[in-house]
């Protein structure tokens, strides 16, 4: 199983439909996805899950409850689970993280990384929205630190995508797969 997790509109579901070609509900305000929904990929179960964070029309209290229902689902499925894609919006996740830390609260895109490790779940950063980002080796660099990546490990973690223009997917789709069958993240060549 994969899953994908993120904050609500950075564009899991429009990564999960450029990924695998399966139709995912998808839409322009946060809060679209409300429970997991799965798709098959190359036999693989994929999961788009509900997004954490802000959704439009939602209560604060209600959104608490979608964050405990994906932390619950991560939890009694973390067996299964063979990778996680946290997706972040690469425009906007510099300034959110700046302003949770402000407020002296953990971000929770750090929360969640942090969260994914400690249970073991192989986690692939898809830094979404490119198109949009103006110097994304510097927002990669940011996020690792905030995520306590080493800077060595960065190609290993992250994967620069825009999903909406189809950009960097199947470098994505190549690293979750490198991950599933458990191949070493560098190989130089193809002798066995
Ligand atoms: N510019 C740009 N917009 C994108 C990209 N990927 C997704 N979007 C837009 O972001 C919005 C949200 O996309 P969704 O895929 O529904 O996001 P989500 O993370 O599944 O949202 P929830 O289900 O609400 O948590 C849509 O308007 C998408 O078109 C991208 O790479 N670039
Ligand atoms: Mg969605």
């Amino acid at each position: 199983m994969i899953i994908f997790v993120g904050r609500s509109n950075v564009g899991k579901s429009t990564l999960i439909l450029a990924l695998t070609g399966k139709w995912v509900k998808r839409g322009k305000r946060p809060g679209v996805t409300r429970k997991p929904v799965e798709v098959n990929w190359r036999g693989r179960r994929v999961v788009d899950m509900p997004g954490f964070g802000f959704m439009s029309g939602v209560p604060r209290a209600k959104q608490e409850k979608i964050k405990d229902e994906i932390v619950r689902f991560i939890e009694d499925n973390a067996e299964e689970i063979e990778i996680a894609v946290l997706v972040v919006d690469g425009k906007a996740a510099p300034e959110i993280i700046e302003r949770w830390e402000k407020r002296g609260e953990i971000p929770v895109d750090v929360e969640f990384f942090k969260f994914l490790e400690e249970l073991g779940i192989p986690t692939l950063v898809a830094v979404n929205k490119t198109d949009k980002v103006r110097n994304i080796g510097l927002t990669i660099e940011f996020l690792a630190g905030k995520f306590g990546v080493p800077y060595g490990s960065i190609p290993e973690v992250f994967v620069p995508v825009s999903a909406k223009f189809g950009r960097n997917v199947d470098l994505l789709a190549k690293k979750i797969w490198e991950i599933l069958e458990g191949k070493p993240h560098q190989r130089t060549s193809n002798t066995t």
